[in-house]
């Protein structure tokens, strides 16, 4: 019975990365800074306005996911970043595409991100992730990445 679970289990995930391969990737980025985490407030779209996620957004064709944190955090943050591993799961976001976080450290320790294109920003402590108004797909990854903070 439980070679049978376990089979059925692979197969599930051998047909979930199928499903999933191909997807485009939005990237999310979990840039850290003396134990806390940048989070930005979105402003658009109207139906997304006050929630709260990871910096990022859609990689370009010919852009490596690394380039497109790069990128992405210039444009949303004005900062340069320097992309580090990737974080917690790929979350299936509903529109067809894929959520994937990778870590980054601010190039320039002392560098201010600010809100270019967003509400807000705010460096929030491990304590902290769990009261923000998370964008759905986000909020799956709070808790690795309360474990990257700790
Ligand atoms: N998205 C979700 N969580 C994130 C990011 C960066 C993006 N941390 C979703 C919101 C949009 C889509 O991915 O539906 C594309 O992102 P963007 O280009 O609007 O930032
Ligand atoms: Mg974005």
């Amino acid at each position: 019975v439980v070679l049978a679970v376990l089979a059925s289990r692979l197969r599930a995930v051998g047909e979930l990365a199928e499903e999933w391969a191909g997807r485009p990737v939005v990237v999310g980025t979990a840039i850290t800074r003396g134990g806390r985490l940048l989070v930005q407030q979105r402003h658009f779209p109207a139906r997304d306005a006050g929630k709260w996620e990871l910096p990022g957004g859609r990689v370009e064709a010919g852009e490596s996911e690394q380039d497109a944190v790069i990128r992405e955090c210039k444009e949303e943050l004005g900062v340069d970043v320097v992309p580090g591993g990737r974080v917690g799961t790929d979350v299936p976001l509903h529109n067809g595409m894929l959520l994937r976080v990778h870590t980054a450290e601010l190039a320039d320790p002392e560098a201010e991100p600010t809100a270019v294109e967003h509400r807000a920003v705010h460096w929030a402590p491990a304590a902290e992730l769990g009261a923000f108004d998370w964008l759905e797909a986000d909020r799956v990854l709070v808790h690795s990445l309360r474990d990257l903070l700790a």
